[in-house]
């Protein structure tokens, strides 16, 4: 089934492919990229120990020792090289309006001849030839359960077996969603090149990348193409690029949510089950959130996982809103995850991780900052050079990088959810939207109804981590932790929440609830004061109360919020005062904060929907009453 125009190049098309589409697109694309070598995956255990051993033995991947981390594998990324790119990704539309101002942009046409077909003054585009002595892995990925009626299919083109094997991870990949795509079934069309073409007989490195990078979006032919980068988002394209910045554009167009959120079950003692999506900006807490475990005094709670990362939600039949997590694996922060914030999530790293940019220890196990208290006398850190904590001491050097991530199988997760695979997803009660703020954001505020919920959501504002390259620390507007994952025009985007809630309440729907929530206060001392993690239940519980109409709280100028008395504080010892420096409304601060707002919101101004600049004019005369 070769293609004519691949002038002596094997497309080595499996016999089980029967999609004249995508072989021809794969013709196209190899015909451009010009690879040594075409190689379909199939998504076999056997594939992926293949694979892996062939990492292994270019270098890319150090085998750990198996009696610590059985079938684990280390890879160190170029220093180049270690998270999303925001400034270099961009939305393609015709009208930059429709990107929006809180998007890069380029028009179609232009970033075409500069990807792919060339520019007029004979500059050949970045893709031409980009995959020269690599092999082309075509890898065929669902996101969400085979065949869902939520699920859509992706197809990723990658230069990097690195990018294959953590795609069977993080997505449902192979022959069998060749054979769902059957003979003309749909695909979003995924091209990725590390952009590092190798001459006849020159030497690879380890982690080949590109200092020019292009993270790029078609909206319009829900087309992905990703240059200079093998990290991350960047590069497993079913992520970001797929499952948030195009599918925000098809649930528009569709009347659904492709959401930047964990999805959990909290079961309460009584056996009852409710579901809670929540949105926090990258490296905020999602993953812990998600595998929370109940702290002490809270016996007989239950906290599952159905995602931790992405959600993609639809009103069901009955009104409701049902959610499913696209993703089938995890790509955790590793910094911080220790038996304290995170216990179910280590007992996931024992075995089967692909672990990047983290520390080696002198027995091939791994190590980053927070992982234990006392670090090991001697490793070998993220960018190969000897660690011990005299150096860190005098030069500061971290043993992993504060992005440095683990790639697992969510089927590893012993809190998984029995539900996570389910093709019509679970029921949505709530949706908590939070960032990361030292100071002026209560711990919990329930918002009066979802206008007021969607005005929370969209004018939250985060911290920045390490997981975007550039600025840590600095405060922006993170509207929805969607800032770098809406494929369409911010303020088209709230509007989609709106109408989304408009219809839900005409079909006389009960809407899941809205909660503005904040971890993240810090005392005086610059010490958290929130103990966090597990104790982050004591919030669930109360949402849980609020949704079964028991649990009590007090008005103030954004929503309502529990006093000390609301919350239940079996097996915790915090106090009044404590919970006072969380909860509380700082009138200073929230007069600045109402500023930042406004000036969101006049960035924004185009399209921007009417109720918002209303509800933040009630907010603001509470505040003054
Ligand atoms: O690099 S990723 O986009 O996959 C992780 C993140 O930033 O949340
Ligand atoms: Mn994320």
């Amino acid at each position: 089934m070769n293609h004519p125009s691949m002038q002596g190049q094997r497309l080595n098309v499996p016999a089980y492919v029967k999609h004249a589409g995508l072989v021809a697109w794969v013709a196209e694309i190899a015909a451009l990229t010009e690879p040594d070598d075409i190689y379909w995956c199939d998504g076999s255990q056997e594939e992926y120990d293949r694979l892996c051993a062939g990492l292994v033995a270019s270098g890319v991947f150090k085998k750990l020792n198996p009696a610590k981390r059985a079938n684990s594998f280390l890879a160190c990324s170029d220093p180049s090289d270690v998270a999303r790119v925001e400034d270099r990704t961009f939305i393609c539309t015709e009208r930059q309006e429709d990107a929006g101002p809180t998007n890069h942009w380029v028009a179609p046409a232009e970033m075409r001849a500069l990807l792919q077909t060339g520019k007029a003054d004979g500059t050949p585009g970045l893709f031409k030839g980009s995959m020269r002595g690599r092999t082309m892995y075509v890898v065929p990925f669902s996101m969400g359960p085979l065949g869902s009626h939520i699920s859509h299919i992706g197809v990723e083109l990658s230069d990097s077996a690195y990018v294959a094997v953590n795609m069977r991870m993080m997505t449902r990949m192979g022959k069998a969603v060749i054979d769902l795509l059957g003979t003309d079934g749909h695909f979003v069309p995924c091209v990725h090149s590390v952009g590092a073409p190798l001459q006849p007989g020159q030497a690879d490195v380890r982690w080949p990348c590109n200092p020019t990078k292009y993270i790029v979006h078609y909206p319009a032919t829900q087309e992905i193409w990703s240059y200079g980068s093998g990290y991350g988002g960047n590069a497993l394209l079913g992520k970001k690029c797929f499952a948030l910045r195009i599918a925000s554009t098809m649930g528009r167009a569709q009347g659904w949510l492709a959401e930047h959120m964990l999805i959990l079950g909290v079961t309460s003692p009584q056996g009852k089950k409710y579901h809670v999506a929540a949105a926090f900006p990258s490296a905020c807490g999602k993953t812990n959130f998600s595998m929370l475990v109940p702290p002490a005094g809270y016996e007989g709670w239950k906290v599952t996982t159905v995602g931790e990362d992405i959600a993609w939600i639809k009103p069901g039949k009955d009104g409701r809103l049902y959610a499913i997590n696209p993703e089938a694996g995890y790509f955790g922060v590793a910094p911080g995850t220790n038996e304290a914030t995170n216990p179910n999530c280590l007992k996931m790293l024992d075995r089967d991780v692909i672990f990047t940019n983290v520390a080696l220890t002198d027995d091939g196990d791994v190590w980053w900052e927070g992982l234990t208290d006392t670090p090991p006398a001697h490793l070998i850190d993220w960018q190969g050079k000897d660690w011990t904590p005299q150096i860190a001491k005098d030069t500061g050097a971290k043993a992993a990088h504060p992005n440095s991530r683990f790639t697992v199988s969510s089927t590893a997760n012993p809190v998984l959810d029995p539900e996570w695979d389910n093709p019509d997803g679970v029921p949505i009660d709530a949706f908590l939207f939070g960032g990361r703020r030292s100071t002026t954001v209560p711990l919990v505020t329930e918002a009066r109804n979802w206008t007021e919920g969607v005005y929370m959501a969209s004018t939250m504002g985060s911290e920045t981590t390490a997981a975007i390259a550039g600025q840590v620390g600095v405060v922006r507007r993170d509207p929805f932790a969607m800032i770098a994952f809406a494929g369409y025009n911010m303020s088209d985007y709230f509007q989609h929440w709106l109408d989304v809630g408009s219809k839900l309440a005409q079909g006389n729907a009960k809407l899941p609830r809205i909660y503005c929530v904040n971890w993240f206060r810090k005392g005086p001392d610059g010490k958290f004061i929130w103990p966090g993690y597990g104790e982050n239940m004591r919030v669930l519980e109360w949402v849980v109360g609020r949704i079964e109409g028991k649990a009590q709280g007090a008005e103030n100028a954004f929503g309502i919020s529990p006093r000390y008395e609301d919350l239940n504080w079996n097996g915790l010892n915090f106090s009044k005062e404590q919970f006072a420096r969380i909860i509380g409304m700082d009138h200073a601060d929230w007069q600045q904060e109402l500023k930042l707002h406004e000036e969101l919101f006049t960035k924004l101004a185009y399209h921007l929907p009417a109720e918002l600049g209303a509800t933040k004019q009630r907010i603001a005369e509470k505040l003054a009453a």
